[in-house]
């Protein structure tokens, strides 16, 4: 098949998926298009079967707002005819599906088919598509599409009830390529690339995100500084965003600025993730929460909040440790529980690592979506 993919390429949970589909389906012999304004970040330097059209925004004194999505619409449908594309696979719906719909206009009034596929993410349906200016257009281009999937039950659910979309949602799990996102065997290894961070005698507490309100980034550091008071301890903070500046302005008023490293963007999380002993994921909500994933791959356990899709990713006592959101204290208290039991801990992480290979691995996800493009093209 030759898919055109279109995605945020900078640093988000629905970029990384989307960037790593291409990646797979073009491992498996597809042929691959990304379409965005910039190259998606986990892209370079694996382009086999894999191309990028980057979408030109002009600006002109009229435009206070340069239409990206008019200008993305008209690459698409470029790209689509230029490469002769079977599918356009959209994710996170604003204003990706509204340009899809507009390409396939485009090319429909020639005579020429373009039908695309919708994932839903997150917040494109639990916050920013729930604004006014942006619901009306966004349930039509869902409603509209050729195929929609979303990335768990709970957005499924959330979508139908929200927006009241009556048509199909496939749902698709994220996924991990348990090969990239995998435990260091060699624990001398392992023990080496840990010192870089702690002490032997210290644990590695990690947190991944885009440092986005939601994410709670300032619960990472309050929860960590209680754990900090009872057990040596190093937190590992991975990514950037608006939130950053808040927990370095926390770590320093609690007096813990020293035993946290803030190491910003990072590509390869894959080669971080395993030197960790608990991921700290303490959204205020999460549809799916990818991190979480990436490091059950890695064995690592999270402690996280039990919101959105993530009971359906992680086992509350058997895969992680699921509190409300906020309950600093609980969290706390079960990473300490956790780190002070290691028979229970070397239980979960065990357990994190086969769910991630059984339920999540992108062996099994990437041909799902396969089939349901194949369903869509088939419908047409
Ligand atoms: O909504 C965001 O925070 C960003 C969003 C994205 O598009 O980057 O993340 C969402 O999609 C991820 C990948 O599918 C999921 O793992 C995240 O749980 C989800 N975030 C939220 O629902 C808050």
């Amino acid at each position: 098949m030759r898919i055109g993919i279109t995605c945020y390429p900078t640093y988000g949970g629905s970029g990384v998926v989307a960037t790593e589909l291409g990646i797979e389906l073009a491992a498996m012999g597809h042929e691959v298009h990304f379409i965005s304004y910039s190259q998606p970040f986990r892209l370079s330097g694996r382009d086999q079967g894999i191309f990028y059209h980057e979408v030109p925004v002009s600006s002109y004194p009229l435009f206070e707002f340069p239409p990206y999505d008019l200008a993305l619409a008209s690459r698409m449908a470029e790209v689509a005819e230029f490469n002769g594309l079977d599918l356009l696979h959209v994710h996170y719906a604003i204003p990706h599906s509204v340009s899809a719909l507009l390409a396939r206009q485009m090319l429909g009034a020639r005579g020429r088919r373009l039908p695309f596929v919708t994932t839903l993410h997150g917040t494109d349906i639990t916050l920013v598509g729930l604004d006014r200016s942006y619901l009306p257009i966004t349930r039509y281009a869902i409603q509209e599409s050729d195929g929609v999937t979303s990335i768990s039950t709970y957005l499924k659910d959330k979508t139908v009830q929200d927006f009241g979309v009556t048509r199909g949602i496939e749902v698709i799990p994220n996924f991990v390529n348990c090969d990239v996102y995998t435990p260091l065997k060699d624990e001398a290894a392992r023990a080496e690339a840990r010192r870089r961070l702690a002490e032997p005698h210290e644990a590695i507490f990690m947190h991944l995100s885009n440092f986005r309100r939601v994410k709670r980034v300032t619960d990472v550091v309050k929860v960590f500084a209680k754990v900090v008071r009872e057990t040596p301890a190093q937190l590992v903070l991975v990514g950037d965003g608006p939130e950053r500046s808040a927990a370095e302005w926390l770590a320093r008023d609690l007096a813990i600025a020293e035993k946290i490293h803030f190491l910003g963007k990072q590509e390869q999380v894959n080669e971080l993730l395993p030197l960790a002993d608990l991921l700290l994921m303490p959204s205020e909500l999460e549809s799916f929460g990818l991190a979480a994933l990436e490091a059950m791959a890695c064995k690592v356990p999270s402690i996280a909040t039990r919101v959105g899709g993530v009971p359906e990713l992680i086992d509350d006592g058997v895969t992680g440790l699921l509190y409300p959101v906020g309950d600093i204290e609980a969290m706390a208290q079960g990473a300490l529980g956790l780190l002070g039991d290691r028979a229970r801990l070397e239980a979960m992480r065990e357990a994190g690592r086969k769910t991630a290979q059984t339920r999540f691995c992108s062996t099994l996800v990437v041909p799902h979506y396969v089939r349901y493009y194949e369903s869509v093209i088939g419908s047409q």
